[in-house]
């Protein structure tokens, strides 16, 4: 099937630089995705967007060139709750790929068991609007107690403004939440506003709550700069990454988030993206638990 990508749309960045920051050995790229290709795993008919093709292949010689030794493959909603894709990647993976994938209530056992034994350890529920259709609370949370004896997570992505709504919900969750690009703070606000401090607050009394310290390209105001990614690379994220590291130091994840769904302004270099990881965790014991430690504990340790 032939799919035209949404227009607008940025491809990924063709030939991403080598990384002066020296991954740890063993590092996770604890998001990123795979698209289709379309005429093997076609899009999902309900997606509000038609990405690039961006394939396994891809995704691990990316892997190889930045540095990582693994990667968590996340499902995006270009694939709904067709998992064919990601599984057929993990698959292909030699067991160094996990996956994260969205299932519907009538997803079966068996379907489970078989989605387990590919690597995947976790199932997305995701909340931005311009991404998904509304599913009712009670089917995820009937998902989330379905998977959770499986020592499955939960992954929530989500906007800042919507947290108050979502805070009973989320902190109601029977496993594991991990949520995606710091739950998408308004960086043009300040680190020690309301907005962030909830998020925080979140963090803070309910331990089973992780975040990913992703998308610095995604979520920057200020944006990348124009030649060199030093000293200034989206400075405006770097307070609230710098945070999350510090204060939940074991409950944190990096990710590239290749191949960057819906931008359309700025494709960022996936090596510069790299570089930028040092200037949210500042020392080397930070680096490896969020590179190395903590991705490990929540995805390898079974
Ligand atoms: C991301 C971010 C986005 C898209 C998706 O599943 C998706 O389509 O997650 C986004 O558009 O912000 O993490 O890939």
């Amino acid at each position: 099937m032939e799919f035209q990508m949404t227009p607008g749309w940025l491809p990924f960045y063709p030939n991403p630089s080598k990384p002066r920051f020296k991954l740890p050995a063993g590092a996770v790229d604890a998001h990123c995705h795979v698209f289709g290709p379309g005429a093997q795993f076609p899009y999902a008919p309900e997606r509000k967007y038609t990405p690039c093709d961006a394939s396994k292949n891809q995704l691990f010689a990316l892997r190889d060139h930045l540095g990582f030794a693994r990667n968590v493959i996340v499902q995006a909603t270009c694939h709904g709750s067709d998992n064919r894709a990601l599984v057929d990647a993990l698959r292909h993976s030699n067991g160094m790929a996990r996956g994260v994938v969205t299932v519907k209530r009538n997803v079966t056992d068996r379907e489970l068991q078989d989605l387990h034994a590919a690597g995947v350890r976790g199932t997305r529920f995701n909340f931005v609007k311009r991404l998904v259709d509304f599913t009712p609370r009670e089917v995820l949370m009937e998902i989330a107690h379905r998977i959770a004896p499986l020592g499955w997570h939960v992954v929530i992505y989500f906007e800042a403004v919507d947290l108050p709504e979502l805070w009973d919900f989320f902190t109601a969750l029977p496993a594991t939440v991990v949520v995606d690009h710091m739950g998408r703070p308004d960086c043009a606000k300040p680190v020690d506003g309301p907005e962030f401090e909830l998020f925080i607050k979140m963090m803070r009394e309910h331990d089973n709550i992780w975040s990913k310290v992703s998308c610095p390209e995604r979520l920057s105001v200020s944006g990348p700069p124009a030649l060199n990614f030093e000293p200034n690379a989206y400075r405006d994220v770097v307070p609230f990454a710098r945070r999350l590291v510090e204060t939940f130091p074991d409950r944190v994840l990096w990710g590239t988030d290749w191949p960057h769904p819906n931008l359309k302004d700025h494709m960022p270099d996936d090596g510069l993206l790299v570089d930028f990881i040092p200037h949210i965790a500042t020392t080397a014991e930070l680096r490896h638990k969020l590179l190395v430690d903590n991705p490990m504990r929540l995805y390898w340790s079974s």
